[in-house]
């Protein structure tokens, strides 16, 4: 084999593994756990302890802020939407990881097509009927895999786990994904949401255990 030949073999190679395509090849089975999770079979419960019960027929999804086309969803306006279906692993801070999760609902991108952020607005909080928030780049919210889901293994999302809707941001630890979701914004500027501001981190990338903002845990993590 002459060099040529073998430099075309070997790219040949890497085209079918998927080399260079940065960031994006699939990661071998034994690094689907992000450092320091373990994995669980059942769907642990977290919240700040108030669980919102709201019919669909009751529930409301609020688009605003820095957007062009401001929205305000009912049920059937949501169920109109495209119907998107992903299937995604869960990594929740406090170290437990749940693979394969599927979701029905909208992806945001789809919702971003309809909103129309405006130029600089690259920043979002989520707003809960609960009373939580949390905050995401418009990159993050975006991301292949982001959505809005009301369904989860083909039956409603249960009221525990933030039915009618919640956000789910598959590549964020579990804190990102708003439940109960009743309201959108969009900014200008970062805003921290409630665990962002009580010392989790801004971003939240479990690959790289972006947990806390500062050097020790939050006396507060106990979520
Ligand atoms: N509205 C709302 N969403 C929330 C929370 C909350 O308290 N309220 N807790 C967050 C946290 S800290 C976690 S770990 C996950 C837990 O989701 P689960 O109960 O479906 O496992 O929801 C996130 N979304
Ligand atoms: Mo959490």
């Amino acid at each position: 084999m002459n060099e040529d030949t073998k430099l075309t073999a070997s790219k040949q190679r890497w085209a079918r593994e998927g080399r260079f395509l940065t960031g994006r090849v699939a990661r071998p089975e034994t690094e689907r756990l992000p450092p320091g999770q373990h994995l669980v079979r059942d769907w642990p419960v977290l919240d700040l302890g108030r669980q919102p019960a709201i019919p669909r027929e009751k529930w409301e999804l609020r688009v605003f802020g820095a957007v062009e086309h401001p929205l305000t969803l009912d049920w059937a306006a949501y169920a109109a939407m495209p119907p998107h279906t992903e299937v995604s692993d869960i990594h929740c801070v406090t170290t437990w990881s749940r693979y394969d999760n599927r979701w029905d609902g909208v992806s945001t991108r789809d919702l971003l097509d309809a909103c129309m952020p405006r130029q600089g607005a690259d920043f979002i909080v989520l707003h809960s009927y609960d009373g939580y928030t949390t905050n995401l780049d418009l990159n993050d919210f975006a991301a292949k895999g982001a959505m809005l889901a009301h369904a989860w293994e083909g039956a409603p999302l249960s009221e525990a786990h933030g039915g009618p809707v919640r956000l789910v941001v598959p590549h964020l630890y579990l804190w990102k994904s708003a439940k109960w979701l009743h309201r959108i914004e969009f900014r200008e500027q970062a805003r921290a949401g409630y665990w962002e501001a009580n010392g989790y981190h801004m971003r939240g990338d479990p690959w790289v255990e972006e947990r806390y903002s500062g050097p020790e845990p939050p006396a507060s993590a106990l979520l």
